[in-house]
């Protein structure tokens, strides 16, 4: 901590504790990148210090830093921010940098990093740096470890990373609100030998979870279990990034857990381990194979495979609720209701109101459904056979033959090689055959029955 001695002694504040650290600002802070929209960043190959291979951000971006005295230093500036969740949907946020979550902070094993905090939220915080084994006073626990950070103020971090793998960072400071916010950003230690359980993609992002009313654009930050817009690195489907792969490639993606409630995270087309967690590396002869990862709440899963079957494969959270966007409180099931020309007349009344569709509910994904501004529709997406009908935790992982190493950019749809797509059967339909009801029993009765409200999706 020599040098932070020194840093501390070159301030003409010295009597303040760490707040006078945002009185040399001007002269000793690095600067705060600002990232002002959505789209994925290209990774951020390192221009100094040792080697690696970096991540890929779903919807995000790492964040530079620069080299002082064999220091690596960050600047993550807390604020509020305007999110884009999905075209068609803003939200207020709060975040790091521009957005939620923050930048992805990448650095190397053994790295010395030094991390400046510079609170503009309108109240207090602090980060704590999930999973990283550092000295006590540096995890970042308002009132445990440090006072919490003043509006207005910055405060530094400094340690050793000792170990590599998959980590995050969050407020340890009115931890509800702050996350319900937004409030995370993924952390990525790369091993000090870069051929160390080498991937050629490695993507992160962290699932979030946000009650914001159709029609409204502020997350509700006193709901503790109810819910309506589960994301990925605070976007929804169509919102989210594909994940783009070449044919045989090895891909990593780190899939970091902040909501109040597990996801089974899904692949279609091939079958995968889990390579990493926050506490470290799984060794290779400790994993199974898996086609879904449940990701524990508070917990990092990084799951890899070997990209070799070609196509678009539905990547998504296996809860049925978790891959639709926000519906209103209390919907009825509708199923069977010719309800046409219904909702318009009642939205007049009722901003919010929204129907379920009659024949079920892939109405919703042909967007017949008038929806309140700044609402998506609580399915939707369209692919090359039509609407996808999904919402939120949802992406497709695109393989492809003979993409450049570093190419993430979006191939278009599959082009499936003749005969072999699920086509229709277009004979005669055989005689219904029906097993006679036993006495006393009455004919199948179809029931479809939603729960009020949406708790618990
Ligand atoms: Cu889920």
């Amino acid at each position: 901590m020599n040098s932070r001695r020194k840093f501390l002694a070159g301030s003409a504040a010295g009597l303040f504790g760490a707040a006078m650290v945002s009185r040399v600002g001007a002269a000793s802070l690095p600067e705060a990148p600002l990232r002002d929209n959505a789209e994925m960043a290209p990774p951020l190959f390192p221009k100094t210090g040792p080697q690696y291979n970096p991540v890929v951000t779903l919807n995000g971006w790492s964040l530079p830093w620069r080299m002082n005295n064999g220091w690596k230093e960050f600047h993550l500036v807390a604020e509020p921010v305007r999110r884009q969740l999905a075209p068609g949907m803003t939200a207020n946020l709060w975040g790091y940098n521009g957005q939620s979550p923050g930048p992805t902070i990448e650095c190397v094993e053994g790295d010395r990093v030094r991390i400046f905090v510079t609170n503009k939220l309108p109240e207090h915080t602090t980060i704590h740096w999930h999973g990283i084994l550092l000295p006590n006073g540096m995890d970042g626990v308002g009132g445990l470890t440090q006072p919490q950070i003043p509006v207005g103020k910055t405060y530094v971090y400094e340690f050793q990373m000792k170990h590599s793998g998959t980590f995050m960072y969050h407020p340890h400071a009115d931890e509800m609100v702050q996350m319900a916010m937004g409030m995370m950003g993924s952390l990525v230690v790369h091993p000090r030998d870069p051929n160390f359980m080498r991937v050629e993609r490695d993507f992160a992002f962290i699932l979030a979870a946000y009650d914001i009313e159709p029609g409204a654009a502020t997350p509700k930050v006193a709901e503790m279990t109810d819910f309506n817009l589960w994301t990925w690195n605070s976007r929804v489907f169509p919102g989210i990034d594909s994940l783009v792969v070449r044919r045989n490639d090895r891909v990593r993606v780190r899939i970091a857990n902040l909501t109040m409630t597990n996801h089974p995270i899904h692949i279609h087309g091939h079958n995968f381990t889990v390579g990493c967690t926050d506490g470290g590396w799984v060794p290779k002869s400790a994993r199974w194979p898996e086609t879904s990862a449940d990701i524990p709440v508070g917990a990092i899963r990084a799951i890899e495979f070997v990209a070799d079957n070609p196509g678009d494969w539905a990547f998504h959270c296996h809860k049925s609720h978790h891959v639709m966007n926000a519906m209103g409180h209390d919907v009825p099931t509708m199923i069977g209701v010719d309800h046409r020309g219904v909702a318009e007349r009642i939205n007049k009344l009722i901003p919010d109101y929204m129907l379920m569709g009659e024949r079920g509910m892939a109405d919703m994904g042909e967007m017949e459904m008038p929806l309140p501004d700044n609402t998506l529709p609580m399915m939707s997406g369209s692919g090359p056979f039509g609407s996808i009908e999904m919402g939120g935790m949802f992406t497709v992982v695109k393989v492809r033959d003979g993409l450049a190493p570093n190419d993430y950019k979006d191939p278009g749809w599959y082009q499936h090689p003749a005969g072999t797509v699920a086509y229709e059967w277009t004979g005669e339909p055989p005689a219904a055959v029906r097993t006679p009801a036993a006495a006393g029993e009455k004919g199948p009765a179809l029931r479809v029955k939603k729960p009020a409200g949406h708790a618990g999706h």
